[in-house]
């Protein structure tokens, strides 16, 4: 039999030889696997007197209890060491200057609708949202818009079938404003309410103004006390902070949705020549959102008691709005993907629209 003394220094010293994983693995093996010396040691045990037997395995057992200790410590200690240098390897320097070619753009409709968020989150609206696929209630019943009403007709919806149902009634459609999330706001959300619904809208439409799919942002105030004086004070601060004037010309033109009364369009004063639209002054009048009074079967049909509650609404397309802040002639060039289109038109991802810190960053415009 071999001194065991010898013997566990020479396995210990193998042990303290790895360098890596692997090879202290293979030590592993070659001590306790299957065919590993101390196994083998063990198995020779057999042929031994019962005295020897009790002292050489107990030897063994001390041993092999040793070698396990020593092989765990060393484990650690490469995983610390191996950790260490992937941590040192893939060190970067975040203060390095970026590549001079960014590629990455804003779209301009992302920043019309950080722009609208910033400015009616300072006066205290909260966002909300909805599906972009709706039941028939909340896009028309619960708008003031029955069957067979003639502004569902008017309005281009793309149905989607009901597989539950062969009703017509039944039948889903992708929205085709975003009035149904101030149904929904209604419905769930405690009063007063004040919100702006901003998201995807569609409708079969396809010209220079016109695109399937399109953006708007509805606005929703109801209190017990909300007057037509409250919309023109908000749409008037509105309009001067997007267009980030001091004063703007404005007026209100009697107009008819089913689902506010008194309805009207507000429009803004410019000045419209052959190659340029100047807004702020001028003789000429753009029409820019439409807004009214909740009509009272509105507010019932999302539970809000008419007698009580009033309030009112607006509601303008984001699209639009970036055509006219950027000077965009083409609608369809939105959503046609042409990245040099997206670098003559887009923004810097790092100039955050704000109240405070500039609004649209015209100097970060990215031309
Ligand atoms: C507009 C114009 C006028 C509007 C009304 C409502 C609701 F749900 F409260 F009745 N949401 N949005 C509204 C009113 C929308 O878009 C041109």
């Amino acid at each position: 039999m071999e001194n065991m003394d010898d013997l566990k220094k020479e396995l210990l010293a193998e042990v303290e030889k790895a360098s890596d994983m692997k090879s202290l693995e293979e030590v592993r093996v070659a001590v306790l696997g299957k065919k590993g010396k101390i196994t083998e040691l063990m198995k020779n045990l057999g042929g031994l007197s019962v005295e020897e037997k009790k002292e050489m395995g107990k030897s063994l057992n001390i041993l092999k209890s040793d070698v396990e200790k020593a092989l765990d410590a060393k484990k650690e200690e490469l995983a610390t060491k191996e950790l260490e240098a992937k941590l040192a390897a893939e060190r970067i320097d975040v203060t390095l200057p970026i590549r001079p070619e960014q590629q990455g753009r804003i779209h301009p409709v992302s920043k019309i609708y950080e722009e609208v968020v910033a400015i009616f989150g300072e006066m205290g609206f909260e966002v909300a949202e909805g599906p972009d696929i709706e039941d028939q209630f909340h896009n028309f019943n619960a708008l003031n818009m029955p069957a067979n009403h003639p502004a569902r007709q008017m309005q281009d919806t793309f149905y989607i079938p009901n597989p539950d149902s062969d009703d017509k009634d039944d039948s889903f459609v992708v929205r085709t404003h975003t009035s149904p999330v101030q149904i929904r706001t209604m419905e769930n959300h405690p009063l007063p309410i004040r919100i702006i619904a901003p998201g995807r809208t569609y409708r079969s439409d396809y010209d220079a103004t016109h695109t399937p799919m399109f953006h708007q942002v509805e606005g929703l105030v109801i209190d017990k006390t909300t007057t037509m004086a409250h919309l023109k004070g908000c749409l008037y601060d509105f309009v001067k902070a997007f267009f980030e004037l001091d004063e703007i010309p404005v007026r209100y033109r009697p107009s008819y949705f089913p689902f506010t009364e008194p309805s009207a369009e507000m429009d803004i004063g410019c000045l419209k020549t052959k190659n340029e639209l100047k807004i702020g002054a001028g003789t000429d009048w753009l029409e820019i959102l439409g807004c009214g009074m909740v009509h009272p079967n509105v507010l019932r049909a999302g539970g809000i008691d008419p007698d009580e509650y009033q309030g009112f609404a607006f509601g303008m397309g984001l699209d639009r709005l970036a055509m006219l802040k950027y000077g965009i002639p083409d609608l369809r060039t939105f959503f046609e993907s042409d990245v040099r289109w997206l670098k003559h038109y887009g923004f810097l991802p790092l100039d955050e629209s704000s109240m405070t810190g500039g609004l649209s960053n015209n100097g970060g415009l990215a031309r």
